[in-house]
């Protein structure tokens, strides 16, 4: 089998072709990645039946031959951290539109299998209180440019399944953790910045809800909905993982053995949606279960990664501060 995997060298993508290969002998994965400052080729190191190519998925004459050789395109690659789309808002609507187009077009063109990788963040955010979470029928409702781009990559990928009949699924997925995050991610941000005797920084006063998930659990998931999932339906990734941003610092200090008051208060993200909340039910129904339930011991791991592997992101970490103190954060 082969697997086109677009973004393969960024956080998620890379977790996915690590698994992919590892689990799955007949595979063979051609990852296309622009390699931007996300990208890395290290978290792609030494891995068997993996093909790097560095190209943009917005380019048609890249993209073209690529899925005409694939039997499955899995659609990962991104522009994805909301902060950076509010300093320059461009390259979210290249990559996260027009990319996905392309790889849309191609893909009816060859009549080739597509998984769309999109985010809880399309629904909007929920009040703490809200006994309801997001369910494949909430109605969208973005608030950063970030998530504005992915709700419309969402809206093509959905048009295309009914106008020209792909056969596509799609999935949004709640916040992950885990190992290869950049570090400009609010999990392994902390982490270096306390491996680096840097308090953390918490934006407002720490009570925004994310629904924690571990990046493979993603993963798994994913897989389920390629080899399970109903063509044209829309599937939630969570694991019941709702901390607030506050507990997960506090946690992290505690994982370091520090004083769990010792964090700043830095100016607040512009439109920081409170909560995110997924219903995972309609996952559940294709029997997938999710395996990283103890938020406490994946974090311990993904601690001990980076500390580990600071050769991977060292190199990042002075450009991402002085990114973070222009906006005071
Ligand atoms: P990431 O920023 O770590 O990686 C994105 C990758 O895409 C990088 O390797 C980058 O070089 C590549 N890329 C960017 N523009 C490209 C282009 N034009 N052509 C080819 N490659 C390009 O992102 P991530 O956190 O791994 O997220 C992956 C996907 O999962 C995204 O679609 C994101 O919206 C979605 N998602 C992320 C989370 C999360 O918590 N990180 C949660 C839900 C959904
Ligand atoms: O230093 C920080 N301090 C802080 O309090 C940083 C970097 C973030 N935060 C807060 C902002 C958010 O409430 O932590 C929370 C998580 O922030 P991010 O890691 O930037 O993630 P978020 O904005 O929630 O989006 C993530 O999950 C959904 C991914 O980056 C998206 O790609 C995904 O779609």
């Amino acid at each position: 089998m082969k697997i086109l995997v677009t973004g393969g060298a960024g956080f998620i993508g890379a977790n996915f072709v690590h698994t992919t290969v590892e689990e799955m002998p007949d595979a063979e994965v051609v990852v296309l990645d622009k390699l931007t400052y996300a990208g890395n080729p290290a978290s792609l190191a030494g891995l068997d039946r993996v093909t790097l190519i560095e190209g943009d998925i917005a380019d048609p004459d890249t993209v073209d031959p690529l899925v005409k050789d694939a039997d499955l395109v899995v659609h990962f690659a991104a522009e994805s951290h909301n902060d950076n789309s509010l300093n320059d808002p461009s390259p979210f609507i290249t990559t996260n539109l027009v990319g996905t187009f392309v790889l849309l077009e191609a893909v009816r063109k060859y009549g080739v299998r597509y998984h769309h990788i999109s985010t809880d963040e399309v629904y909007g955010d929920l009040e703490l209180d809200d006994p309801n979470k997001f369910t494949p029928t909430t109605p969208y409702n973005p608030s950063s440019p970030y998530s504005a781009s992915k709700a419309g990559s969402d809206h093509l990928v959905r048009a295309w399944v009914r106008s020209f009949g792909i056969a596509a699924t799609i999935s949004n997925c709640s916040n992950n953790y885990g190992p290869f995050q950049h570090i400009e991610k609010f999990i392994p941000r902390t982490v270096t910045n306390l491996i680096d005797g840097v308090k953390p920084r918490l934006y407002g006063a720490g009570l925004n809800v994310r629904d924690w998930i571990h990046v493979r659990d993603h993963n798994t998931a994913v897989w389920a909905i390629v080899n399970k999932g109903e063509i044209g339906k829309t599937y939630l990734i969570g694991a019941d993982g709702e901390l607030n941003n506050l507990q997960v610092v506090q946690m992290i200090l505690e994982e370091f053995g520090y004083d769990k008051n010792d964090f700043v208060h830095v100016n607040d993200r512009p439109g920081h949606d409170l909560r995110y909340a997924i219903d995972n039910s309609s996952l559940l129904e294709l029997g997938w279960e999710p395996q990283f339930e103890d938020f406490t011991a994946g974090l311990h791991d993904t601690v001990t990664w980076y500390r580990e592997n600071e050769d991977w992101w060292r190199p990042q970490k002075d450009a991402v501060e002085a990114k973070y103190a222009k906006t005071g954060q």
